[in-house]
């Protein structure tokens, strides 16, 4: 096996508050990136999933070589906002519970990216264009904001993403964050699931691979015991949501695997014959299923890393 075989690095790209610190807050179940609705991320932030990590670890440096000469400290939300503004490179380590329940020890390498447009800062351009140039990537994650979608933003960057493609030809999976701002009453997501298969079929993106998620939502669930009244209140309207319109979150997907289709679907039927609504909420996120996704592609161009061998699916409820 070549040396890429034997590790494998997810590049989270998008438009400016798509969503991804938050959804890469949500797979680590910590609110560790700095998130906000202005431009918030700055730096190549490489998250580094290390299975045996009690803790999230973390170090920062001017260049990615450098940064091998400085020193671990603890991480947490205020010391990686303050070296966002800093450092353009921040690496990260910590366990990711979703690989490691899959038997995924170590090899696998999340980064997270500032967007490749912010007219206040042109180094966020750079720094994203950068990890698309020598980030060594296995995997894109292509993050898109649902509420606002197919914006002339998305559009540059999609076309900017599909020709280094062409020379880095990667799989490649689209996520429609924000489903949660979706008005069930007035609005389809299946309709908007279409909507962008059209739009990316215009870019010449045929058979894009698309998961719907509320990743603010899911980290909620994951951060249950640490929530403001907010954040709270926030979680028990989405489950009210949930129960009153049952199935408007169900099959927020495209082009996924059968298999992955069928053990979700039956999972959910589970779910709703028991009435655990908390659970089918939470699956109702779409994280479960990003993450399903995420594996099935790190189990077919990876095996190595993996350590588990069974072939189920595997869907998180927690
Ligand atoms: N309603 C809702 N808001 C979200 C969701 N994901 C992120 N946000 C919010 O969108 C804003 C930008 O998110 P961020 O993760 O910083 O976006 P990024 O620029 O793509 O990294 C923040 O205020 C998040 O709380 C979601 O699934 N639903
Ligand atoms: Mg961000």
């Amino acid at each position: 096996m070549n040396e890429k075989a034997q590790k494998f690095t997810i590049g989270i790209v998008g438009v400016m508050s798509a969503g991804k610190s938050t959804l890469l807050n949500a797979l680590m179940g910590r609110a560790l990136l700095p998130a906000r609705n202005l431009a918030t991320t700055a730096a190549a932030m490489y998250i580094y999933h290390d299975s045996d990590a009690a803790q999230f670890t973390a170090r920062a440096a001017c260049t990615r070589e450098a940064l091998e000469d400085v020193c671990f400290e603890l991480a947490d939300r205020d010391l990686l906002d303050a070296w966002n503004d800093v450092f353009p490179f921040i690496e990260i380590r910590g366990c990711l519970p979703f690989l490691r329940d899959a038997g995924i020890h170590g090899s696998v390498t999340l980064v997270d990216t500032p967007g490749p447009n912010n007219s206040m800062d042109e180094r966020h351009g750079l720094t994203t264009r950068s990890v698309l140039q020598f980030g060594d990537i296995s995997l894109l994650l292509h993050v898109w904001n649902a509420s606002q979608l197919a914006t002339r933003d998305d559009r540059n960057f999609l076309r900017e993403v599909e020709a280094w493609r062409q020379t880095s030809p990667v799989p490649e999976l689209f996520v429609l964050n924000r489903m949660d701002c979706f008005d069930p009453e007035k609005e389809s997501l299946a309709e908007s699931l279409k909507s962008m298969q059209r739009y990316l079929a215009e870019e010449n993106v045929s058979f894009p691979q698309i998961t719907g998620t509320s990743a603010r939502l899911a980290l909620y669930f994951r951060m249950r015991e640490a929530l403001s009244a907010r954040e709270r209140e926030r979680l028990e309207d989405f489950v009210e949501e949930c129960g009153r319109f049952r199935d408007f979150y169900e099959r927020a997907y495209a082009n996924v695997d059968p298999v992955l289709d069928g053990a979700f679907t039956e999972l959910v039927g589970t779910l709703k014959r028991e009435h655990r609504m908390q659970e089918l909420s939470f699956l109702n996120t779409g994280v479960p299923m990003l993450e399903a996704v995420i594996l099935d592609h790190v189990r077919r161009l990876c095996p190595k890393i993996v350590s588990q061998k069974e072939e189920d699916a595997c869907i998180r409820l927690s």
